[in-house]
């Protein structure tokens, strides 16, 4: 089912699993540019994620159509603005859209997958880098353009970046513009799996399906936990507290107990 698509930038669709949960698929669509993020396409995303914060899936995988993930800012509109004489406030359009995406797709309410299709460079790279979990075709890359450009990292990348791969290796990374391999992503810890190209949607929806085999609220909990970390141990000792107190009250624990505790055993999650 298709549940927004704007000028069919974005496409949206929603998938019922028969356990209850769902879900979606939302693709960026202008594969000619590599899925650069121009303002249409920005405003189509933006739209997107309304539909997906109104009534969230399980599972949300988040791709690109054609052989880019995204490319990350369109230097042609950029380069249309100048040519018009346009003054360029790059902050204020840092805050207001790749800020703005990449808050919102960390708070999203279910657990997200990038599933990198192809090249995701400079904010593109930010965007797969803000999910949950990271699974790259083979014949995909991850270009960090911005020093080629005279840039800075963005879009949380040198928030993300360094926390995955060290401070050297990321601080080294950004300065030479160096491409990275799905290889080298998988073995620094940015990816989770690399499969062939085409079996990655397959790989994807399987483990789609199987994270909606789960406690939705577990599976949040655990997001926040290790996504948000508290500042010490303390505090998150606390936080681990809160939310097994919370999940020892959900109707899914109670059943996974009964699962374990009948003879023949049970898979709790079958
Ligand atoms: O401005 C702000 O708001 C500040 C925020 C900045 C955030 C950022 O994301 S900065 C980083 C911006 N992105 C880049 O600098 C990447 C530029 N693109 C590339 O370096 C290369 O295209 C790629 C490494 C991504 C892919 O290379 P390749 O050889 O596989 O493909 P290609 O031939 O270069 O690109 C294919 C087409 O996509 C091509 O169009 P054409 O010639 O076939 O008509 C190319 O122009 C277009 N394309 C690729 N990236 C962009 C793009 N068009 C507009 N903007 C792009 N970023």
């Amino acid at each position: 089912m298709v549940e927004a698509s704007d000028n069919d930038l974005v496409s949206l669709e929603r998938s019922k699993q028969p356990g209850g949960g769902s879900i979606m698929r939302l693709a960026l669509n202008r594969p000619a540019q590599l899925n650069a993020f121009n303002q249409p396409l920005h405003d189509a995303l933006a739209h997107a994620l309304s539909v997906v914060e109104a009534d969230p899936p399980q599972v949300l995988i988040i791709t690109g159509h054609g052989r880019g993930f995204c490319a990350g800012q369109d230097l042609a509109e950029r380069m249309g603005q100048i040519e018009a004489g346009e003054t360029i406030d790059l902050g204020e359009g840092v805050e207001r859209k790749y800020n703005s995406l990449i808050r919102r797709v960390q708070a999203l309410n279910c657990i997200t997958v990038a599933a990198v299709n192809g090249v995701a460079a400079g904010a593109g790279f930010g965007l797969a880098l803000a999910a949950d979990i990271v699974i790259a075709a083979r014949s995909a890359r991850f270009v960090l353009a911005y020093g080629k450009i005279g840039l800075a990292p963005d879009a949380g990348v040198s928030w993300a970046l360094p926390r995955l791969v060290g401070h050297a290796r990321a601080l080294a990374l950004i300065l030479t513009g160096e491409d990275m391999s799905v290889d080298d992503a998988k073995s620094w810890g940015i990816v989770w799996d690399v499969v062939a190209d085409d079996e990655l949607n397959h790989r994807v929806w399987t483990l789609a399906k199987r994270l909606c085999a789960g406690s939705p609220d577990a599976q949040l909990a655990a997001k926040r936990l290790i996504g948000q970390p508290a500042g010490d141990l303390g505090q998150q000792l606390d936080r681990e507290r809160d939310a097994q107190q919370m999940l020892g009250h959900t109707e899914f624990y109670r059943a996974a107990l009964t699962a374990f505790a009948s003879r023949p055993k049970r898979d709790p999650v079958a």
